[in-house]
């Protein structure tokens, strides 16, 4: 009787691991229709002001590399999560792309700021993650699992300092505005502040605010009466293009310097003329002449009737490297013999072990996870007569 129940427990058991078994083997029996990638960016909030830029990229990544073969004629299908405008917002929808949708990477999320709060969730759960414009010193270290396409401040901003040199060498005073509550206007404002003493330059002021001011009176008054040849700003895209006007309204004649957060041309309906002649630092030129990029670009065009931002080209950026290394890693292991959670490790392990051809030109990742990027570009804002429209013009 006792053997006859020891074998009964013993079958049952084996049965169902045998069961466990095979529904681990065949968990990603799904991915046979498509491989999901999260693209966790700020829709709402004025976040999205830079955000709606990498929907964009995003979803034209979705259709060139499906038209493409996807991943070894699997498609590939981009789930959306809204990041908002803060940490938790973005801490949501990195829960829900890991656990609900199952993804095996994610594009994300918009701001350093919230990188910080939210990356941490994925190296935890082992998902591995592509900051599209997450620049602020920092990010890479966050965890192994954590790799960026965005170059970090310290390579990009600079550049803009020395091309404003150029433009008039005589300058000599500056003054530096940066938001105080964002990772990325502190850090991006460091750099600032560092280039203007390594150019020689006269740090004259350092005047703080908030992302979520609108009023910049008594900052930039405190900054204009010290008489600066130059201004430079470092915030997001609401705060930022509202100071530029302020100080143009306040009778600031010189050149002005803005961040990677006024890198919009939705900051073109806060500062309208005001915004003429804005110096921003880029890490994409729409003009780079490669193949991948011929069609990146006219596939914005068609869509939006202008050179394409960014913002976008970064996005973009993030889903060809996912795309690109799960392409390999089929090639060596079919994912489809992996579980989720091996097929998570093994990207993070294709996607820094290889270079990739793109619209930032070629682009590769040291072992921690920095992006190495080898060019980078100045623009200047010209706004149409009427402040309407205008565009970003590169400088030689
Ligand atoms: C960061 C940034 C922002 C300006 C991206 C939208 O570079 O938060 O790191």
């Amino acid at each position: 009787m006792l053997k006859k129940n020891i074998y009964l427990i013993f079958s049952a058991f084996l049965v169902s691991s045998i069961v466990v078994a095979c529904t681990q083997k065949n968990s990603n029996s799904t991915f046979i229709k498509n491989i999901p990638i999260g693209v966790a960016v700020a829709q709402t909030s004025n976040v999205a002001l830079l955000g709606q830029e990498q929907v964009i990229g995003s979803k034209i990544a979705e259709q060139y590399f499906n038209q493409q073969q996807g991943v070894n004629g699997i498609p590939i299908k981009i789930i959306l999560q809204d990041v908002a405008g803060d940490e938790q917002g973005a801490i949501n929808a990195f829960n829900t792309l890991i656990n609900k949708d199952k993804v095996v990477g994610i594009v994300g999320p918009s701001l350093s700021q919230q990188a910080f709060a939210a990356d941490p969730i994925a190296q935890r759960a082992k998902v591995p993650v592509l900051g599209p414009s997450n620049t602020a010193k920092g990010i890479p270290q966050i965890g192994d699992y954590i790799a960026r396409v965005s170059a970090p401040v310290a390579e990009v901003a600079p550049n803009a300092v020395k091309k404003a040199l150029e433009i008039n060498p005589d300058l000599k005073k500056v003054a530096v505005f940066f938001a105080q509550n964002d990772a990325f206007s502190k850090s991006e404002s460091e750099t600032f502040q560092e280039t203007v003493k390594t150019q020689d330059l006269e740090l004259i002021t350092v005047q703080k605010f908030q992302t979520t001011d609108t009023d910049f009176q008594t900052q930039a008054t405190a900054a204009i009466n010290l008489k600066p040849d130059l201004i430079i700003i470092s915030g997001l895209a609401a705060d930022g293009g509202n100071l530029v006007k302020q100080l143009r309204e306040l009778g600031y004649q010189g050149l002005i310097i803005g961040g990677n957060g006024l890198n919009t041309s939705n900051i073109f309906p806060v500062c309208q003329t005001k915004c003429d002649g804005l110096l921003i630092a880029q890490a994409y030129n729409p003009e780079l002449n490669n193949s991948i990029n011929q069609a990146f670009r006219k596939a914005y065009i068609a869509e939006n009737k202008q050179e394409p931002p960014q913002f976008t080209a970064q996005a973009f950026t993030g889903v060809q490297v996912f795309v690109e290394a799960l392409t390999s890693l089929d090639g060596e292991t079919p994912i489809k013999d992996l579980s989720l959670g091996q097929l998570r490790t093994k990207l993070r392990d294709k996607i820094l072990s290889q270079s990739y051809q793109t619209v930032l030109g070629e682009i590769y990742f040291t072992p921690e996870g920095e992006i190495i990027q080898k060019q980078f570009y100045v623009a200047q804002i010209k706004m149409d007569a009427d402040g309407k429209n205008g565009q970003f013009t590169f400088l030689e």
